[in-house]
C-alpha cells in the first residue's frame, strides 16, 4: 500500500490504483467524460487533468497509475483553465441546442460547462450540421453531431457487449464513431440493447421516441389503449424524480398512467408467470426426451428466450444454435398475444381498436414488438413499447411529479403482481421463477423444504457468468396441469439439474463459446441469457446514468419487493391458472398454447 496526499488529505492505497480512484475514496471529485464505472479507462477526453508535485505537465488522474507516494491537487487555476479550454473545444464542434435536446437536464458536458461557468462560444460554434441523424433502425438513433469523441459507446458495444458494432474511424478532425461497415442502423449488424445509448454523456445516442405516436392513440376516442409495465421499470423510475435508485413506485406509476390517459394498466408480472409455466413445461419436455433417450436429436441446455437482445446475438453469430432457445415467446409478446384475444373477448372490445403499449426498461423490446413472427393474434401483438425514459417524458408532459401520485392497483383480468414475475428484472430471476415452479410441480413438496424460504440464493448475484446445481432427490405425482403430457416423473428422480447464467452479451459469448466446445456449460439443462448488465434493470431504455452501484440498488429493491408478494411462485399466480381452465383448457404447450405463446426462429 502507499499513501499520497490529495488536496492536503493523506489516503493509503494498494500500489496501481488511479488517482481519480483514490480520490473519489475520500470524497473529492474529479470531472470526467470518458470515464465510466463500468468501462476500462483510456484518458481520450483529459478532462481530470491534475497537477502532480515534481511532474511538470498536468496528468489525466483516470490512467495515472499510483505507484510512489506523491502529492496531487486536483483544482487550481491552471487546472480550471485547461478544464475549459477542453470544454470550449468539444463546444466548438458539438452541433445542437440544449433546449431541444433530449438530455437536456441530464449531459455531463452541459453539466460540466455550467460548472466551469463557460458562458460564451470562445472557439465559435458549427452553424450547421455535419452529419445526417441516422434513425433507420427500430430502436436507436444516432446524431453525430452531438457526439465528443470520448469512445464510452464504442466501448460499450465491444468491452461490456463484444458486439462490435460502434468503431471510430478517421483521424484528427475527421474522427467520428461509425458502424462497422458504415453501415446505417436498420441494416447494421447491432443487437438494439441501447447499452451504447445508457453509456453516452450527451445527446449522441438515444431511442426511437414513440411517445408521440402513443399520444395519438391516447387522443383517438376510438381506441383502447392498454399499457402492460415490466418489472424492471418500477425499481428505476424514481431516480427521474430525485429519489435513491431502488426506491419501487409500482403503485404511484399505475395511477399516473391513467391519469396520462391510458385505459388499462397490466402487470407483465401476469405474462412473465405465464412465460415460466411454458418455459417450464418445455424443459420438462426436453428433459423427458433426452433422459429417456426417447428423442436422441434433443437439444440441451435450453437457452431462455425472453430477451430481444440475446435473441439479436444468438440470431446474427450463432445462428446454428438456434434450436437450443426455448420456443416461449418473451412475457411482453405472450402479453400482446393475450391481449388482443383472451382480453378483447372477455372485454367484447373489437382487436383491431386496442392498442397495447408496453412500459419495457429496454430498446431491443421496440425491435422484437416490430418482428414479422409477432402477429399471433392476427394483428401485430404490441403495437408500442416504450422505455423508462420516454414514460417519465409523458409524465412530465402531463405535469405528473410521480413520487406524490396515490397509490392504485392494476386492472382486471389480469391480477396483482407476483414475487415470481418482479424478479424477471434482475439477472437470475428468470432461473429463480422456473427453479421455483419446475422443483414444485416435479417433486410435489414446496421449494421452503429445500431452501430456507422461496428464495434460491445460488442463483442469485451479479458475476457475470454463474452456474448452480440442484439435485433432483424425489419426486412426486404429475400435478393435474402436466397430466396431459407426462405420466410420471421417475425418469428425473436423482438427476442433478445443473443451470447457467450469463448477463452481458460479452459473459454470454464466452457461455456460447464453452457450449460449442463441449464445456462444462454443454451439460447444463437451462441458462438464462441476459444481453444487458445486471439484466433488465441495467436495459438500455433505463434511467441514466447506470453503474455497478446503482444497478445492485434497484436489484435490492426487486427482491424486497418479491420477498413481500403473497404469490411467489408463478404456478401459484390464480389468474395464469384461471386463463389456462378457460382459456388455454389443453394444458401449457398444447397447440393452442404454442399457436399464441410460442414461436420459432429460423437461422
Ligand atoms: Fe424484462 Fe421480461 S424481464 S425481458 O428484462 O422477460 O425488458 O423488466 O419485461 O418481456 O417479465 C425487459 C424487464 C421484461 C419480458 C418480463
Ligand atoms: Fe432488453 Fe433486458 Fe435484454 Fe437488455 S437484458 S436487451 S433490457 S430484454
Amino acid at each position: 500500500a502507499i499513501t499520497v496526499t490529495i488536496d492536503g488529505t493523506e489516503v493509503t492505497v494498494p500500489s496501481g490504483t488511479t488517482i481519480l480512484a483514490a480520490a473519489r475514496s475520500i470524497g473529492v471529485r474529479i470531472p470526467t467524460l470518458c470515464d465510466h464505472p463500468d468501462l476500462r479507462p483510456v484518458g481520450i477526453c483529459r478532462i481530470c487533468m491534475v497537477e502532480i508535485e515534481g511532474v511538470d505537465c498536468l496528468q489525466t488522474a483516470c490512467t495515472y497509475p499510483i505507484t510512489r507516494p506523491i502529492r496531487i491537487t486536483t483544482t487550481s487555476s491552471a487546472i480550471r483553465t485547461a478544464r475549459r479550454h477542453i470544454l470550449e473545444m468539444l463546444l466548438a464542434t458539438h452541433y445542437g441546442d440544449c433546449n431541444t435536446c433530449k438530455r437536456n437536464h441530464n449531459c455531463e458536458l452541459q453539466s460540466l460547462a455550467a460548472e466551469y461557468g463557460i458562458d460564451c462560444f470562445r472557439f465559435g460554434r458549427p452553424e450547421a450540421p455535419r452529419y445526417a441523424i441516422d434513425g433507420s433502425g427500430a430502436s436507436i438513433v444516432r446524431d453525430m453531431n452531438k457526439c465528443i469523441l470520448c469512445r464510452r459507446c464504442v466501448r460499450a458495444c465491444n468491452e461490456l457487449q463484444d458486439v462490435g458494432c460502434l468503431t471510430l474511424t478517421g483521424r484528427g478532425e475527421n474522427a467520428r464513431i461509425s458502424t462497422f461497415g458504415e453501415n446505417m442502423l436498420a441494416t447494421a449488424v447491432c443487437i438494439e440493447c441501447g447499452q451504447c445509448i445508457n453509456h453516452c454523456p450527451t445527446g449522441a445516442l438515444s431511442e426511437v421516441d414513440q411517445t408521440d405516436e402513443v399520444w395519438t392513440m391516447l387522443d383517438d376516442p376510438t381506441k383502447h389503449v392498454v399499457i402492460q409495465t415490466a418489472p424492471a421499470p418500477r425499481a428505476s423510475i424514481g431516480e427521474y424524480f430525485g429519489l435513491e435508485p431502488g426506491t419501487p413506485l409500482t403503485f404511484e406509476m399505475n395511477t399516473a398512467i391513467r391519469r396520462i390517459g391510458f385505459d388499462a394498466v397490466f402487470d407483465t408480472n401476469f405474462s412473465a408467470d405465464l412465460t415460466i409455466i411454458e418455459e417450464g413445461t418445455e424443459l420438462l419436455q426436453r428433459l423427458h426426451q433426452s433422459l429417456t433417450g426417447e428423442s436422441p436429436a434433443t437439444q440441451l441446455p435450453q437457452l431462455s428466450s425472453c430477451c430481444p437482445g440475446w435473441i439479436k446475438y444468438i440470431e446474427y453469430f450463432y445462428p446454428e444454435m438456434l434450436p437450443l432457445l426455448s420456443t416461449a415467446k418473451s412475457p411482453q409478446q405472450m402479453f400482446g398475444a393475450m391481449i388482443k384475444t383472451y382480453y378483447a373477448e372477455k372485454r367484447g372490445i373489437d382487436p383491431k381498436n386496442i392498442v397495447s403499449v408496453a412500459l419495457m426498461p429496454c430498446t431491443a423490446k421496440k425491435f422484437e414488438c416490430s418482428r414479422p413472427e409477432m402477429t399471433a393474434s392476427g394483428f401485430q401483438d404490441v403495437d408500442f413499447a416504450i422505455t423508462t425514459r420516454e414514460l417519465v417524458k409523458m409524465m412530465r408532459e402531463s405535469g405528473i411529479d410521480l413520487p406524490k401520485m396515490p397509490k392504485s392497483g392494476f386492472d382486471e383480468p389480469f391480477g396483482d403482481p407476483t414475487g415470481s414475475g418482479v424478479i424477471f428484472g434482475a439477472t437470475g430471476g428468470v432461473m429463480e421463477a422456473a427453479l421455483r415452479t419446475v422443483l414444485e410441480l416435479v417433486t410435489g413438496k414446496k421449494v421452503e423444504s429445500f431452501f430456507e424460504n422461496a428464495d434460491i440464493i445460488p442463483v442469485r448475484g451479479f458475476e457475470g457468468i454463474r452456474l448452480a446445481e440442484l439435485p433432483v432427490t424425489e419426486v412426486g405425482p404429475v400435478p393435474e396441469l402436466l397430466s396431459h403430457l407426462f405420466t410420471d416423473f421417475e425418469w428425473l428422480k436423482g438427476v442433478t439439474l445443473r443451470v447457467g447464467i450469463a448477463h452481458g452479451t460479452a459473459n454470454i459469448h464466452k457461455v456460447m463459446e464453452d457450449i460449442k466446445n463441449g464445456g462444462i456449460f454443454s451439460t447444463c439443462h437451462f441458462i438464462e441469457m441476459m444481453a444487458c448488465p445486471g439484466g433488465c434493470l441495467g436495459g438500455g431504455g433505463q434511467p441514466i446514468p447506470t453503474s455497478p452501484e446503482i444497478r445492485a440498488k434497484r436489484a435490492k429493491a426487486i427482491y424486497s419487493e418479491d420477498a413481500h408478494y403473497v404469490v411467489r411462485k408463478s404456478h401459484e399466480n390464480p389468474q395464469v391458472l384461471q386463463i389456462y381452465r378457460e382459456f388455454l383448457p389443453e394444458g401449457p404447450c398444447s397447440h393452442k398454447a404454442h399457436a399464441l405463446l410460442h414461436t420459432h426462429y429460423t437461422p
